[in-house]
């Protein structure tokens, strides 16, 4: 049966980044048509429109989640959550839109390397998306195609990497030219901020003092490598006068040197992610040398336990800026990969229908934002740097009915097997039915922990 096309969502407290009252919200054909009390008068609903009950729920703006690597082929496999799975995990979530990334192999067109990503996500999305595009390398070509990206293809953001040497890293120089390319066209420059040069010496090190498993993953990349980098990217962007987006900050060093920057009045955004917010990088000692590997990412979590708590509180106060997940996940077999040697483990972890749940009880459950805050870094900020508000982001007249009804006391007990049921109901003009579990519900089992 076709779901009716109006829906009433009555009663509920709607949350914006700004402000929260309770009202009806209507949605008509995907989109908010009206907002106010009692937009319905008592007695029955009109044939053909459906009413669902919000009292004492949240109706939120959808989430988004500024990252995530869906059926991404990397380090010599392909990460697991395809478009279909990654997005319906996403919206069992509360998100309804991610932002995956396309990147072109070095000397690949980023047209075509955009096409392609589009031709996997397409057919097999189940929420909303978009693409940042990375700069892999740089020539007149790069140049030109960022200008059609931005101009033609409704791209604006690229991201560039200081990391992974001779596959996707950039020089300094090269950062210059993409940062100014950036700038010219209005789009927003993103960096992977670690030090490549010092990983590929310090991998080296590891290797050689007989170091080869998961530890010597964060070994070899401690948070100076990170920070170091953090700061080289702010000084080159300033340079140029480009806004820049900091993906995945995953050390208080690297969170401060943005702190830092942002009260120098440069325009520099922060991304924690579900993962470093929710867990610490302790994990990499752990005698099972799975439960290990499954924690490998890059940059990678921190071994100092109190950073989870400490980037939380940079988001509330808004040193940090959104949150994504970097939703990168490998079954066990291809973490296998690097048994013998960590620099072989494929880099990624879960989180894509994790984040909410992880930022609401570590956010807000703990006291540190309110839900309008919530709102803010799971969403409208988003929105707002990615050139989606107020379509998204916000719950108004106009806007995409991205809507999730979100019950504040409902609990998860764990995220471990089997599944809880999830927190919020999410309308986003579908429904998703039960799923088969994503490979990265076997992983992370820390992440997210949640009250009893
Ligand atoms: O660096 C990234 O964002 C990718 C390639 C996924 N993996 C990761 O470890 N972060
Ligand atoms: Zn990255
Ligand atoms: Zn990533």
């Amino acid at each position: 049966m076709a779901a009716p096309s109006r829906l009433l969502i009555r009663g509920g407290r709607v949350v914006n980044d700004d402000a929260s009252q309770v009202a009806d919200v209507l949605v008509e054909d995907g989109a908010v048509r009206a907002l106010g009390r009692d937009l319905l008068p008592p007695g029955a609903a009109p044939a053909g429109l459906r009413v669902l009950d919000a009292a004492g729920k949240l109706v939120l703006p959808g989430g988004i989640d500024t990252h995530t690597h869906m059926q991404f082929p990397f380090m010599g496999t392909r990460s697991v959550d395809d478009f279909y799975q990654g997005t319906k995990a996403a919206l069992a979530g509360g998100t309804t839109m991610v932002i995956d990334f396309a990147i072109p192999q070095r000397g690949s067109s980023l047209i075509e390397a955009f096409e392609t990503w589009r031709s996997w996500a397409d057919p097999k999305v189940c929420c909303d998306y978009s693409l940042h595009v990375a700069v892999t390398w740089w020539s007149d070509q790069v140049k030109e195609e960022m200008k059609v990206l931005t101009q033609d293809k409704g791209v604006n953001s690229f991201k560039m990497f200081m990391a992974y040497k001779d596959l996707y890293m950039l020089s300094d120089g090269e950062l210059y030219a993409a940062f100014s390319q950036c700038k010219e066209t209005g789009a927003i420059a993103q960096v992977h901020a670690e030090n490549g040069d010092l990983i590929e010496e310090g991998a080296k090190r590891m290797l050689a003092l007989g170091i080869t498993g998961p530890e010597g993953h964060e070994l070899c990349r401690p948070e100076a490598v990170e920070a170091e980098a953090t700061l080289r990217a702010i000084t080159i962007a300033s340079a140029v006068n480009c806004p820049l987006y900091i993906v995945h900050v995953m050390s208080k060093s690297a969170a401060k040197v943005v702190a830092d920057a942002r009260r120098d009045g440069k325009v520099v955004y922060g991304e924690p992610i579900a993962a470093s917010l929710g867990t610490d990088g302790t994990h990499y000692w752990n005698k099972e040398w799975h439960h290990a590997a499954h924690h490998v990412m890059g940059p990678p979590l921190r071994p100092d336990p109190s950073t989870p708590d400490y980037l939380m509180n940079l988001l509330a106060n808004d040193d940090l800026t959104t949150t994504g997940t970097d939703n990168c996940t490998f079954n066990t077999c291809q973490k296998a990969l690097g048994r013998d040697d960590f620099t072989k483990i494929p880099n990624g972890v879960n989180g894509v229908e994790d984040r909410m749940s992880v930022i609401w009880e570590k956010g807000v459950h703990s006291g540190k934002m309110d839900e309008n805050r919530f709102v803010a870094v799971t969403s409208t900020n988003a929105a707002k740097i990615f050139n989606l508000y107020p379509r998204k982001g916000r719950i108004a007249v106009g806007s995409d009915a991205d809507i999730v009804i979100w019950d504040p006391k409902a609990t998860r007990l764990s995220w471990q097997l089997p599944r809880e049921p999830p927190r919020g109901d999410v309308y986003s003009g579908g429904s998703p039915e039960p799923r088969e579990l994503t490979s990265s519900e076997t992983r992370i089992q820390s992440l997210g922990k949640q009250r009893n």
